[in-house]
This record gives C-alpha cells, sequence and structure tokens, in this order.
C-alpha cells in the first residue's frame, strides 16, 4: 500500500535515470540481432519502448475489459470445475488480507500463502528447493536498480529468475531488454501492479497476470514466461488455480524472507528500517545452515542496498557448497511455456493459449532448427519429465523428487487441460 506508491515512485525515477545512463547496448547493437533470430509470430510486435508499444497495455487495469480469447480459457476451466469459488479477502488495518469471519484459511479449500499454507496436488506451488539448491529470484523489477545486479549476474556466469512487474517493464523498457540479453536471466510474472492477489476477483486476476504475461511475450520475441510470483506471498486455491489453469503458470512461493524491500526508502517510513547488516546476517546464517529443505529466498531488485547485500553474501553460495539457479535451472524445467531458455527456438503461442505439451531441450545441439518441429508436436510431457539434466548438480538423485512431483503435477495438468480444452 504505502509500498506500492513508493513502487510507482520510483519506477517514474527510472525513466530519467536509464535513458541517462549508458548501461543498455544502442539499438543497432549486435546483440538485437539474437532476439531478431529467435522471434516466434513476431512479425507484428511493435518494437520494445516504442510508442506503438506502449499503447498495446491498458492505461488502467481496474477498469479495463478481459481480452475474449483469456475470458473464454476461464469460463472453460470455471465450467470444469476448476476454479473454486471462495470469498475476497480485505486487507485490514494490520495490513494483512483477510477471509470473512468463518473461513479458514489453512484449509485445503482456501489454502492462503498469507497464511502459510501450501498448495498440494496438481496445482502445486513451489516453496523449497531441492535438497542442496538455492533457487535464485529477485521481485519487483526492472528498476533502476537492477542494471548493476544483471551486471553482477552476468560476470558471474549465474542464472537466476526476475519476478517482473508490468507496470515497471512498461516504465523501464530498455533495463528490461538490458538484463534480458543475458540468456541466463529468466523473466517470470509477478502481476501488473503488485496487488494482494485474494482481494482481487476473477476478472482482476486475469487481467493483473494476463497483461504482465502479455508485455513479456511481446517484449521477449514471444516468449512466455511458466512461473510467477504472488506479491506478498498473498495466492489461495482461487488465485493458483486461475494462473494455472488459464494461464499455465506455475506459483512459486518462498521459505525465507530477507525484508530487504525494507531498505528502500528508510526516511519515508521509519517504522520500516532495517539495516543492511540485519539482511546480510540473514543470508549468511541461511546460506551456511542446513542444506534441507533448499532455499527459496525472497530478495529484491527494489533498492541499491538490497542489490549490495545479495552481491556481498554471493560468493557464501559456492564456499558453502549450494548449487544455484533460476528457478527453472533449480527444478530442471523448461523456462518458458513454449521454448526451454532463452536461446532455443520458440513455439508461437497466445497468451491463455493451450502450450505445446512438451518443451524440451533439443535432443542433439546439432538439431536445433528440427527441434521447433519435435517440440511443438511431440504428443506427451515425456520430454520435460526426462529433460536434459543440467551439468550443476553431481547427487543426480538431489531433487529429482521434487521434480518428478511437479512434471508429475504438470502432466496431470497437461491431461486435465487436454480434456478442458478440447471441446
Ligand atoms: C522477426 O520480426 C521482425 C519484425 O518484428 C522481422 O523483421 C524479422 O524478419 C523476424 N525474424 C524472423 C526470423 O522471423
Ligand atoms: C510509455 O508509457 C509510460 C507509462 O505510461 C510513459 O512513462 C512513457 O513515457 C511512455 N513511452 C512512450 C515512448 O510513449
Ligand atoms: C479508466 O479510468 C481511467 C482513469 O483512471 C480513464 O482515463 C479511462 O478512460 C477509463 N477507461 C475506461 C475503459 O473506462
Ligand atoms: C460463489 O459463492 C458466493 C457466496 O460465497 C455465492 O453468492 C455465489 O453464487 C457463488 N457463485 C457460484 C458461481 O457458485
Ligand atoms: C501440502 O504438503 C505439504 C508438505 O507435505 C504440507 O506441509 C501441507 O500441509 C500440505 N497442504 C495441505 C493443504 O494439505
Ligand atoms: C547499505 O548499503 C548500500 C549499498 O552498499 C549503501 O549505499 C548504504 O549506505 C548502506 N546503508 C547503511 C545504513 O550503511
Ligand atoms: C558435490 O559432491 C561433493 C562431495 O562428493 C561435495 O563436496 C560438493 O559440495 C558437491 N557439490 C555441490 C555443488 O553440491
Ligand atoms: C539452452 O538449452 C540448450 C539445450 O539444452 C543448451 O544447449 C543451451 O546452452 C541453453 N542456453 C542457455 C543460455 O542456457
Ligand atoms: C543425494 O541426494 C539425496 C536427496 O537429498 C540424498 O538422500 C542422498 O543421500 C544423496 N546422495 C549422495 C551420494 O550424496
Ligand atoms: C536466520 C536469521 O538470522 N534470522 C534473523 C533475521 O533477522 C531478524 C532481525 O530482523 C532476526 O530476528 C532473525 O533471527
Amino acid at each position: 500500500m504505502a509500498r506500492a506508491g513508493t513502487l510507482f515512485l520510483l519506477a517514474s525515477f527510472g525513466v530519467i535515470v536509464v535513458s541517462a545512463g549508458n548501461w543498455h547496448h544502442p539499438r543497432d547493437h549486435p546483440v538485437y540481432d539474437l532476439f531478431k533470430r529467435q522471434n516466434a509470430s513476431a512479425g507484428a510486435l511493435p518494437a520494445i519502448g516504442s510508442a506503438q508499444w506502449n499503447s498495446t497495455y491498458p492505461e488502467d487495469i481496474s477498469n479495463a475489459t478481459v481480452p475474449d480469447a483469456w475470458m473464454a480459457a476461464y469460463t472453460t476451466a470455471k465450467a470444469a470445475g476448476l476454479i473454486p469459488n471462495i470469498s475476497l479477502t480485505t486487507v485490514g488495518a494490520d495490513g494483512v488480507p483477510a477471509y470473512p469471519a468463518g473461513d479458514d484459511p489453512n484449509s485445503a479449500e482456501i489454502c492462503s500463502g498469507t497464511y502459510q499454507c501450501r498448495i498440494n496436488g496438481t496445482t502445486t506451488e513451489i516453496w523449497d528447493a531441492p535438497d542442496g539448491h538455492v533457487g535464485l529470484g529477485f521481485d519487483d523489477g526492472p528498476l533502476p536498480y537492477s542494471p548493476p545486479l544483471c551486471d553482477f549476474l552476468k560476470q558471474q556466469g549465474q542464472t537466476a529468475t526476475h519476478f517482473y512487474i508490468g507496470t515497471n517493464i512498461l516504465q523501464n523498457p530498455f533495463v528490461f531488454q538490458g538484463c534480458m540479453e543475458d540468456p541466463l536471466q529468466t523473466p517470470a510474472v509477478h502481476t501488473w501492479t503488485h496487488p494482494y492477489m485474494t482481494t482481487k476477483t476473477d476478472e482482476q486476476v486475469l487481467l493483473e497476470l494476463g497483461w504482465t504475461m502479455q508485455i513479456i511475450h511481446d517484449s521477449l520475441g514471444g516468449r512466455l514466461p511458466r512461473f510467477w510470483r504472488p506479491p506478498y506471498g498473498d495466492t489461495d486455491t482461487r488465485v493458483t488455480a486461475i494462473a494455472y489453469y488459464v494461464y499455465h503458470l506455475t506459483t512459486v512461493v518462498w521459505n525465507q524472507d530477507t525484508n530487504d524491500w525494507m531498505l528502500e526508502d528508510p526516511t519515508d517510513n521509519p517504522d520500516n528500517v532495517i539495516t543492511n547488516q540485519t539482511v546480510i546476517t540473514n543470508l549468511t546464517n541461511w546460506l551456511s545452515g542446513p542444506k534441507t529443505p533448499g532455499l527459496i529466498i525472497l530478495e529484491h531488485e527494489l533498492s541499491s542496498s538490497a542489490v549490495q547485500c545479495f552481491i556481498q553474501t554471493y560468493p557464501l553460495h559456492a564456499q558453502n557448497g549450494w548449487i544455484t539457479g533460476s528457478i527453472p535451472d533449480t527444478f530442471d524445467q523448461a523456462a518458458f511455456l513454449n521454448s526451454w531458455n532463452a536461446t532455443s527456438p520458440v513455439t508461437p503461442l497466445d497468451i491463455a493459449a493451450t502450450p505445446p505439451s512438451s518443451v524440451g531441450p533439443p535432443a542433439a545441439p546439432a538439431a536445433a532448427t528440427t527441434a521447433v518441429a519435435a517440440g511443438a508436436s511431440a504428443s506427451s510431457g515425456a520430454s520435460v519429465a526426462a529433460g536434459a539434466s543440467k551439468s550443476t548438480s553431481n547427487n543426480s538423485s538431489n531433487g529429482a523428487g521434487s521434480i518428478a512431483a511437479i512434471s508429475t503435477a504438470a502432466l496431470l495438468g497437461a491431461a486435465l487441460c487436454t480434456l478442458v480444452f478440447s471441446y
């Protein structure tokens, strides 16, 4: 709330700061060929940052209409009983979203992330990393603080996931593009305006997720993200089901919280002041602690201080033997719904359309051009489950359980979706 206001303020500075710098490559830099080469049905996509690109997105999603195709996918899922009808929350004076009296947020029916309830079954949420792994992610970008983070990750050859806010992409298109030039960085969805999602109607949830997928798709050669993170960790069976059954998004929460967002503006919000040292001490303790379960740490690219706290503690990952990677790397899964990673071929896919049931890596490096067809026409999810193991792990059974569990869920989901969407 106060925080959302600050986000917009920071974001509007972003345009000035970023255009004054020269961090991103000029538009004629050869790196753009990489993106041109990879575009899917991209003939019609306007250039990122152009006025035409800008005008594609709603000015105000609070009164926008859900596009027909997204609504049709939702209506089908709802009619099939896949989207539960549970009450919305309201945010109380304590800042916590609350359900109506009598509703149990920890019941299997509601299972609210705010109350630490973890959803299992087809829509399984990710809270933990496999043992020994750190699933690395940063929330709330792209922002003026992002370039130093992205430069550092690139220097280190470190994969990471960036949970992006749609309106921040709109405000900072070249920060987005600059960070995504490094194919080791994957974008994920952190909603269009960063609300408490359980306060939102189904239609508003559709808009928050759908437009963020759309702007990423349009700005990244047609690639569609596979993961989303609910702001404040606030989701429940209804919101997670809409994300999964309409947009095929897997929900990623976390199991440790740095509170580094409180570093953002201590003078405006004195109650929120925490020190760099507090964040660094927490990170140091977690990275020196037990390897079971693996870590998914909530960190932000929301201030220079937050970025520096990560950078200062980064050596501990390797020193303490953690295997650190982006969310798709950590779970050995595709980064996108329609492409294995940022350099793999892209199968054209509209938002809320049924993705190819298998997005696997090319069978052999030389077969990269035929892999599109193979990926697109594969009739089962087997190659996702069997997906090439990353060479980062030296224990093939380590995390295999979690990967198998998620793949099974994904396969189940894919099977249900096939049923649901085929009539
Ligand atoms: C990608 O899209 C651009 C237009 O946005 C087009 O000029 C280019 O030829 C396309 N590349 C391929 C390989 O389709
Ligand atoms: C795009 O939209 C943002 C937010 O509305 C605005 O700040 C920016 O100036 C616009 N850019 C262009 C090129 O129209
Ligand atoms: C939505 O509200 C904004 C003001 O917040 C207004 O400019 C715009 O015209 C409205 N759009 C629709 C479709 O009502
Ligand atoms: C959803 O639940 C509310 C009350 O909790 C009820 O008024 C409404 O009719 C229900 N909608 C559907 C589609 O079942
Ligand atoms: C989901 O599984 C986890 C791990 O076994 C468990 O802690 C959690 O309570 C389960 N959630 C529900 C709603 O049963
Ligand atoms: C926190 O770290 C940032 C970045 O290193 C630095 O600019 C800032 O002064 C530090 N804050 C305090 C209170 O030390
Ligand atoms: C790999 O295994 C060795 C022991 O066999 C261990 O010392 C090392 O930390 C492991 N590497 C990772 C990245 O876990
Ligand atoms: C993308 O995946 C392919 C196939 O597994 C692999 O050869 C390539 O190195 C990957 N690219 C990146 C940037 O990870
Ligand atoms: C591999 O990881 C699994 C799961 O964490 C563990 O049970 C097993 O002991 C590990 N094996 C080796 C050789 O480290
Ligand atoms: C694990 C750990 O170090 N947790 C600490 C994080 O920082 C807070 C203070 O903000 C401590 O209370 C926790 O113990």
